[in-house]
């Protein structure tokens, strides 16, 4: 009975501690953040096939939290064959903190 009260008290004394931690910006810091991902439909605006980019306007993505918007995105090359300015395409995005990368593409 004793050793169970000392492991719930060590519980509620550990607990909190590793909460403020996770939430420090060091741990953020040295925590790689993962990708979000989501789903989006929209009208290619452009393609850059050299610095593998096309700029998409594009409905909300509730997957990664955004409004509707135009925006450029990086591609690579295989990813946007077949889709040209003006065509209505579904896609999948990945999202990190440095990029927002077209994943999949389908026409419509
Ligand atoms: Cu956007």
């Amino acid at each position: 009975m004793k050793t169970v009260m000392m492991t719930i008290t060590a519980i509620l004394l550990t607990a909190p501690v590793a909460e403020a931690q996770a939430g420090t910006p060091m741990a953020s810091m040295a925590m790689k953040p993962a990708a979000k991902t989501g789903s989006g439909v929209g009208m290619v605006k452009s393609i850059d096939a050299r610095a593998g980019t096309v700029t998409i306007a594009h409905g909300p993505i509730p997957g990664v939290g955004w409004p509707a918007m135009t925006m450029t995105f990086k591609a690579a090359p295989p990813v946007v064959k077949g889709i040209a300015p003006g065509k209505k395409i579904a896609f999948d995005l990945s999202v990190t903190d440095s990029a927002a990368v077209i994943t999949r593409v389908k026409p419509m």
